[in-house]
């Protein structure tokens, strides 16, 4: 039999592996825009900073100004949302990148998208 003072060391050794296992798991949160949040101007936020699949974007705004659309890279491009899409509109949207590769993001409201609302996220 395990004396005591062997199990709770290793108890908290378990305690601590499966935490950071579950991290892992869930990837890394990304507030866009930082504390600006998602906003006129925000294009260029995600250069730089390493991405991965399996991280979450995490998109803050006043849901009656402003949404979220996931687009193909020329409606990026055109700011217009004319192929395949999918909208957020919570305010406080929680989007896992399911993929490596490129994702990209707009807001959809009329000339948003022109005034930096959107993102080209690798990961
Ligand atoms: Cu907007």
């Amino acid at each position: 039999m395990m004396a005591r003072e062997t199990i709770v060391p290793t108890l908290l050794v378990l305690l601590l592996a499966v935490c950071c296992t579950t991290t892992v798991v869930h990837g890394k949160e990304w507030t866009v825009g930082d504390n600006k949040g998602w906003s006129f101007g925000v294009s260029g936020w995600e250069s730089g900073k390493h991405i991965q699949s399996d991280d979450v974007l995490v998109f803050k705004y006043n849901p009656s100004m402003h949404n979220v659309v996931q687009v193909g890279e020329g409606d990026y491009n055109s700011c217009r949302v004319s192929g395949p899409s999918r909208t957020y509109t919570s305010g406080n949207d929680h989007i896992q990148l399911a993929r490596e590769g490129k994702t990209f993001f707009i807001c959809s409201h009329p000339g948003h998208c022109q005034q930096g609302m959107k993102i080209a996220v690798t990961a």
